[in-house]
């Protein structure tokens, strides 16, 4: 966070499940999962000291982590944290991947299906630091229905957190595949709804576990104008000009003028 404010930056994006391991990969039953892995309150003592260095840099975040809520559900949450260290908004992750069985043959587990409920708060626009920001959580990043839900709502920027592990457990996908399909989404969908795309991953080694990593910020045009080139911790900057949406959605992607919904009901029907 220091580091981005040095670089300028007034918002910092941080992964999925920022603060634990990215535990559905360990096969284990719920409640042991969320006395270890779950936070019931937020912010907690644990992360107090991020909230009031946003607070002290003037500078707001984005984080990811698994909540536990007073009525006993889990959900993959992430929040944006405003300059002021206050809460601003709040998403529960809705595409949940993976599985609920063990599966005993695989080199490890995906259990995002086990381990939370489906978000119940939808994908919903945040107005906050003069900025009009979607949000969503890593799987949801594959589906055009979340940003076009969330363009439609004049959404600005899109932030993202993600764990994407370099092996596929279902097929022998290749690695370059697996970035290839992450980054073709965000250009795609930042080009095809007007918006920014800032999303970041965990990366190399976690608990000797390979992710993509590739974190990324997409313009509106659906160029990467900004992508890490390591395996380390590593901050990304861009200054983005928010007005270069305007131009798609003021035309080609003018919703009001050419979108034709009235064609689009087996999208919601099935
Ligand atoms: N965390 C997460 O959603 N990861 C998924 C992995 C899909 S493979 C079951 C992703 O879309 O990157």
């Amino acid at each position: 966070m220091r580091e981005a404010k040095g670089r300028g930056a007034e918002m910092v994006v941080y992964p999925e499940l920022a603060l634990t391991t990215f535990f559905p990969r360990y096969w284990m039953e719920e409640e042991e999962a969320q006395r270890r892995f779950f936070e019931t309150t937020m912010p907690n003592p644990q992360v107090q000291s991020l909230f009031d260095e946003a607070r002290k840099l003037g500078v707001g975040f984005y984080v990811g982590y698994a909540e536990l809520t007073p009525e006993g559900i889990p959900y993959n949450t992430a929040i944006i944290v405003d300059k002021s260290g206050k809460i601003a908004g709040k998403y529960r992750k809705i595409h949940l991947p993976g599985h609920t069985d063990h599966k005993t043959d695989a080199p490890f587990q995906h259990l995002e299906k086990k381990f939370f409920n489906v978000g119940d708060l939808g994908f919903r626009v945040f107005d906050t630091m003069d900025v009009k920001f979607g949000m969503c959580l890593c799987n949801d990043r594959r589906w055009p229905e979340t940003y076009r839900v969330m363009a439609l709502q004049s959404a600005e920027v899109v932030v993202l957190g993600y764990n994407t592990p370099s092996i596929n457990i279902y097929w022998n996908e290749p690695v370059h595949l697996r970035t290839t399909t992450h980054l073709v989404s965000l250009q795609a969908n930042a080009y095809q709804n007007g918006i920014w795309v800032a999303a970041a991953a965990k990366c190399g080694s976690e608990d000797g576990h390979h992710m993509i990593g590739s974190s990324a910020i997409v313009a509106p045009t659906g160029e990467i104008v900004a992508r890490t080139v390591s395996e380390e911790d590593e901050v990304i900057c861009v200054k983005a000009d928010l007005s270069l949406g305007e131009h798609f959605r003021e035309h080609v992607f003018n919703f009001a003028k050419h979108r034709r919904p009235e064609f689009y009901g087996l999208i919601v029907d099935r």
